[in-house]
């Protein structure tokens, strides 16, 4: 199946949907990961742990809340409306995610991370050290021009690292996700020269509201929980001999930066955007690579 079945850039059925987001991550996840994951030989030993303390923590909610056979059908349906509407990868990258990556990236002394999420492509345009993310004619949004360096932690600067860059546009869309918007609008691959320097053009992304009418957006209403993300900017970082780096940065003033519903905002990672005469907001953040 093709990463963008569902997805049609007709503009007539250009509606945005949960199911036909959730297929599309789903289809991403299956390309990028499955196999590997799939491929890995975790000791016998080891999945019984984790399984039976997974299980064992379900039965203590069980007894400790009197949980009930209404209650236990209602979560079974749940579960089933998520693997139909393709949103586990959300679900998991949502609610789960974070604690995952803490754990993996506890021991860097370089720049902080924080969770991919569903919405990562590989392969976005490279447009070198200094350019322009593709956009639409018009691209609804606030210009934004990010400067930095890719250094390692004694500070050298590292030629030929890249930074994979994708985004939410202004209504909070991603491209390949939602339908009607050009393939790698808004995603882009930057590639360092010896200075370790890179200038980025692109547009202010908006806050992300995850999809509501699919089952991680019941589960959300019937918890009386929000949908919202802050807005964010998505990166990869690398550089051959040093630990690639996932990361998310947020802008100050967010009303969604102190309660993120996938708990991914760091002070670390928050931009100081500078307001420019002519319009645009510009931004200096740099990232620091742990070696491998
Ligand atoms: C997103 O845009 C995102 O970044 C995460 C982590 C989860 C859902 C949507
Ligand atoms: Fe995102």
């Amino acid at each position: 199946m093709s990463i963008t079945a569902d997805i049609s850039t007709s503009a007539a059925d250009a509606t945005p949907t949960a199911a036909a987001s959730g297929a599309n991550a789903t289809a991403r996840f299956h390309t990028d990961k499955s196999p590997y994951a799939a491929a890995r030989d975790t000791p016998q030993e080891r999945v019984s742990l984790l399984a039976r303390e997974v299980i064992e923590a379900v039965h203590d909610t069980i007894r400790r809340h009197q949980v009930t056979y209404d209650e236990y059908n209602a979560l079974k349906a749940w579960m089933i409306q998520v693997g139909e509407d393709g949103e586990w990868p959300l679900f998991l990258d949502v609610w789960i995610e974070h604690v995952v990556e803490q754990v993996a990236n506890a021991s860097r002394v370089g720049s902080k991370g924080s969770i991919e999420g569903p919405y990562y492509a590989p392969g976005a345009p490279e447009l070198g050290a200094d350019g322009a993310v593709p956009m639409r004619d018009e691209e609804p949004g606030t210009q934004l021009v990010w400067q930095g360096t890719i250094t390692s932690v004694d500070g050298q600067p590292l030629d030929g690292a890249t930074l994979e860059l994708w985004q939410a546009d202004d209504n909070g869309y991603y491209s390949q996700f939602a339908p009607g918007i050009p393939q790698w609008n808004l995603r882009g691959t930057f590639t360092v020269g010896a200075d370790g320097a890179f200038r980025i053009r692109t547009i202010r992304p908006a806050p992300y509201q995850i999809p509501t009418d699919g089952a991680c957006g019941k589960l959300i209403a019937a918890a009386g929980w929000h949908a919202w993300r802050p807005a964010h900017l998505h990166v990869k970082v690398s550089a051959p001999g040093h630990l690639p780096l996932t990361a998310q940065l947020y802008f100050p003033g967010d009303p969604h930066n102190d309660d993120d519903i996938a708990a991914a905002v760091k002070p670390e990672l928050m931009l100081e955007p500078v307001p420019q005469p002519d319009g645009t907001v510009q931004v200096d953040y740099g990232f620091v690579l742990d070696p491998a």
